[in-house]
């Protein structure tokens, strides 16, 4: 290990020998004096050499000859390049980035770098296809360390109350979710699926008596849309719980561990977010407003904006809508709309006990989009066999899932909620492929 200090730790140390490493942003080489600003994964510095550009002809003194070349090296080095410097550490208020700079003694060129291929100004597409370069920019850099910040924060809230974190299977047998956007691999002699969630077997977890349990992992679908919410592969967080009443012990559920990712992340990185994205994050009060997806098609209609099919769902413009009022009305930027109609949901949602025509199911939306799915399940294994034969799918090929509510089960729910989702909308962006590290879509499979 080299014992390189990380430039955000420079601030502390006393003036004096360091050294730091990392690549090269910006090299500014005028005839006096040479200036490199250093990048690491932690911040940059300024690096600052007095250029020698020609021997004393008298007597050539070694030192003089030094000096010369590490001038030399230093007006040939190429942005991005990795470098090592070791020098010295001075503080010095008139230096804009961080009040110090260090005086270069010796450099080393660890790692050459071709010229960079983007620029800020490039496509979304083209810094996609040069991820790791887009990726250094400090705006990239942040992204991936607030969702570090957020997935630890939901992680305490739930193992300290319990919680067991689960890994389910990805290779699955049949879908999950719905026959249409499915993946299909060869497998052996067989067919298998990529999972869609983890829906089956994180319910699975229930008569396991697992209680409490989430997980953080992909899903896949093969969706062929390109818009800025959908991915064929993405990271889903989910939740699910024994011994709930309705949906509202899920949503209660739902907002405390959101309030809590919310409050680590502006603890952590509020400055910086604000600094970086121009947006103050507020951490939002509970409850959120609740309002039944009919009463919020009412809402947005007499705003001027008619959902186009009265027995669908919400559609991307009727959530902005619906976002914007909550927003205007009672100050908020999240919304659940509850009470979907149960010819909308899925057969595992549990109906209304006095109105099978709607479930005990919601979508939460955040500024605009849709960021989760939660229900009540249905745990009565005759009303969900009837309810899967409804939807027109084959009881034979359930018989697993359905082995779950027969050897005893208590009342569940829980919730899936895309991690991208929550990051592009809380950080203003405009589509998930800026807070997937690497995203996955129709047309993209590399890098
Ligand atoms: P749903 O299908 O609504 O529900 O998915 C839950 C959440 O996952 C995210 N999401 C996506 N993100 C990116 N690209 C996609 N193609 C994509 N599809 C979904 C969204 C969405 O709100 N099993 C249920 C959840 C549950 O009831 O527990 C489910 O998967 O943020």
């Amino acid at each position: 290990m080299n014992t390189r200090t990380l430039v955000k730790d420079l601030a502390a140390l006393p003036d004096g020998p360091v050294t730091v490493a990392g690549w090269v942003e910006t090299v500014r080489d005028q005839k006096k004096v040479q200036f490199i600003i250093l990048r690491d994964e932690s911040g940059a510095v300024q690096l600052v050499n007095p250029a020698v550009r020609e021997l004393d002809p008298e007597g050539v003194s070694v030192g003089a000859a030094e000096a010369l070349a590490l001038t030399e090296q230093i007006s040939a080095l190429g942005h991005g390049t990795f470098i090592s410097v070791s020098g010295d550490l001075k503080h010095d208020e008139r230096v804009k980035l961080g009040g110090l700079e260090v005086k270069i003694g010796s450099l080393d060129v660890v790692s050459e770098a071709l010229e960079t291929p983007i620029a800020a100004d490039s496509s979304l597409d083209k810094r996609q296809d040069w991820r790791f370069l887009d990726l250094r920019h400090p705006r990239q850099n942040l992204i991936f360390r607030i969702q570090t910040t957020f997935l630890h924060a939901l992680r305490t809230y739930w193992v300290e109350r319990g919680w067991i974190e689960i890994q389910t299977p990805k290779l699955m047998a049949s879908a999950s979710e719905s026959r249409a956007e499915l993946f299909e691999l060869g497998y052996f002699e067989g067919t298998a699926y990529l999972s869609q969630s983890p829906q089956f077997f994180k319910q699975m977890a229930q008569p396991a008596g697992f209680g409490r349990v989430f997980e953080v992992g992909p899903a896949f679908r093969a969706d062929p849309s390109f818009t800025s919410r959908h991915a064929t592969e993405f990271t889903s967080i989910d939740a699910e719980m024994s011994w709930v009443d309705s949906h509202e012990d899920v949503m209660t559920m739902h907002e405390e561990v959101l309030v809590a990712a919310f409050t680590a992340v502006k603890d952590r990185h509020g400055a910086e977010i604000q600094e970086l994205f121009g947006v103050e994050i507020t951490v939002p009060s509970t409850p959120f407003p609740r309002i039944p997806l009919a009463e919020a098609k009412e809402i947005v209609a007499s705003r001027g904006y008619v959902v186009p099919r009265t027995d669908a769902d919400m559609d991307p413009e009727g959530e902005r809508q619906i976002s914007q009022y909550v927003r205007e009305e009672l100050g908020h930027e999240f919304v659940f709309l509850t009470d979907y109609a149960s010819s909308i949901r899925p057969f595992y949602h549990m109906r209304h006990a006095d109105d099978a025509g709607l479930t005990n199911s919601y979508d939460l939306i955040f500024n605009g989009v849709e960021i989760s799915t939660g229900a009540q399940r249905e745990h009565r294994v005759d009303v969900l066999i009837e309810q899967a034969k409804e939807k027109g799918l084959e009881p034979e090929e359930l018989d697993f899932y359905l082995d779950f509510f027969r050897y005893g089960v208590p009342p569940h729910g829980g919730f899936g909620m895309g991690l991208a989702r929550v990051l592009m909308l809380m950080l203003h962006e405009h589509s998930i492929r800026e807070t997937t590290y690497l995203f996955r879509g129709p047309t993209r499979l590399l890098p």
